[in-house]
């Protein structure tokens, strides 16, 4: 069933480049300028690069600009970077910190209407409004994805359901007891829960009135999104973001579902040489680099993202926006997997292995030494039992497959359906890296 699109703030989001432009350059001036008087290191590194907030004339001053990357969170943890006094924040999120030290995000009154207000316009683009029910699986704490949906919805006057994650079977009765017509998770649970469902009796497509799905927090291939779209007969759309920017409700594809519109008027993008730091053209792959133009807690100046991604080049989209566009994120530049000198992408993997009809939407990505040679093994669940025959064919065939898209020669294995381990609600963990 088509979604109806919607623009919450069609002024905006279809204004013309010059008035988006000039709004952005007013803005960014008004950033630098606040994090040079109010955060100590960012005078520092303004003052080390000999340049002073009066130097951002134009938009592209703002390469003159030096990054600001995570371990710079990590060393000022937990308020090295606050711009404004603590007494001004109502809401403080941190990462889980797995590696080294945790980042902290701060947000006052004002950042977090503007962080509301972008959630709004991003489910607005799906088609959200008022009279639906948005279930929620998504994580409220030590993650931004809980309150930023929940944030979203709010100023939509939409009906939103806090249910987190874990208690899979209970997430199936409750969607349908609810009448939920909206979901939003991570892309990995969202197969999950359709699959749990059907273990239930449950037909997600046709017993229940979910429609529409908003998903993002992790790589998640155009292959996962037609099986995605396919257990639930719904729309579906990417919502790309970062605790570092808010959350999600940087960028979000619109209903024609070619690449993933910018809030521009809040967020100025560029994409770099991973290796140089020097910009890139449009359709030039590289790093994200985001400038956002609105917070006040925390002003970043040119954050690296670390996502890779290009900078559609077309001017305007047929949905009538006119704010920029980014490609689906290929991945972060540090899960490119090095095989034997070759740069392999987990992405082009899934693309490939998803593309197989007897193939589950479940694989790991193993990747071993032996003999001082690395050695990749992919683990692909079959959608249904098969005969060891049937097995060996698959297995074939995606070898083949796989070897001519990656350049390196794999292993691998089809194991039967319910063998590898679900997530709970959280990011998946798919490549299991033993080199050490
Ligand atoms: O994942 C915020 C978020 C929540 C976005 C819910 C969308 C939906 P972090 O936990 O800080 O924040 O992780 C940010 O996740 O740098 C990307 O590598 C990845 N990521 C986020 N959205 C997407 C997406 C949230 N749509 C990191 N596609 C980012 C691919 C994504 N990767």
């Amino acid at each position: 069933m088509p979604v109806k699109p919607y623009m919450l703030q069609p002024s905006i989001e279809s204004a013309p480049r010059e008035e988006i432009e000039k709004i952005q350059l007013e803005r960014l001036r008004l950033t630098v300028k606040h994090a040079y008087e109010n955060v100590p290191l960012y005078r520092k590194r303004m003052k080390e690069a000999g340049i002073s907030p009066e130097d951002i004339k134009s938009l592209e001053d703002v390469r003159r600009l030096p990054f600001t990357f995570k371990d710079d969170l990590r060393r000022e943890y937990p308020f090295g970077l606050l711009a404004v006094p603590l007494s001004e924040v109502l809401e403080v999120h941190a990462s889980s910190g797995t590696t080294g030290r945790p980042t902290v995000v701060a947000y006052t009154r004002r950042d977090l209407e503007n962080w509301a207000e972008l959630m709004a316009r991003t489910l607005a683009a799906g088609g959200l409004a008022r009279g639906d029910v948005l279930y929620s699986t998504l994580n409220y704490h030590w993650f931004t994805g809980g309150l930023g949906f929940h944030y979203g919805a709010m100023r939509l006057g939409a009906t939103i359901v806090p249910a987190g994650p874990g208690y899979t079977r209970r997430h199936v009765q409750m969607i349908r007891d609810l009448g939920a017509t909206a979901l939003t998770s991570v892309p990995n649970y969202a197969i999950r829960l359709a699959e749990t469902a059907l273990e239930m009796g449950v037909d997600p497509a046709r017993d229940t009135g979910v429609r529409l799905g908003f998903f993002g927090a992790e790589m998640w291939s155009e292959e996962m999104r037609r099986r995605i779209n396919k257990l639930w007969d719904m729309d579906s759309y990417d919502v790309y973001g970062m605790s570092e920017l808010y959350g999600p409700g940087t960028a979000v594809d619109c209903h024609i579902h070619d690449g993933l519109h910018v809030w521009e008027d809040h967020y100025l993008v560029e994409v770099v040489d991973p290796k140089t730091g020097e910009p890139l053209e449009p359709e030039e792959e590289g790093v994200l680099v985001v400038t956002p133009l609105t917070h006040d807690a925390m002003p970043l100046i040119r954050y690296w993202t670390n996502d890779l991604t290009f900078i559609l080049d077309a001017r305007s989209c047929d949905c009538g926006r006119t704010m920029k566009r980014i490609a689906r994120i290929k991945g972060r530049a540090d899960d490119m997997l090095i095989i034997n000198g070759v740069n392999v992408f987990p992405q082009t993997i899934e693309m490939i292995v998803l593309s197989e009809p007897l193939t589950a939407p479940y694989y790991q990505i193993i990747v071993e030494r032996e003999d001082s040679m690395d050695k990749l093994t992919v683990v692909v669940e079959a959608s249904k039992r098969l005969s060891d025959e049937e097995k060996r064919e698959l297995a074939r065939r995606l070898q083949e497959r796989l070897r001519e898209a990656i350049i390196v020669n794999p292993r691998v294995v089809i194991v039967d359906p319910g063998e590898l381990p679900r997530g709970e609600g959280g990011k998946a963990k798919r490549v299991i890296d033993k080199r050490g």
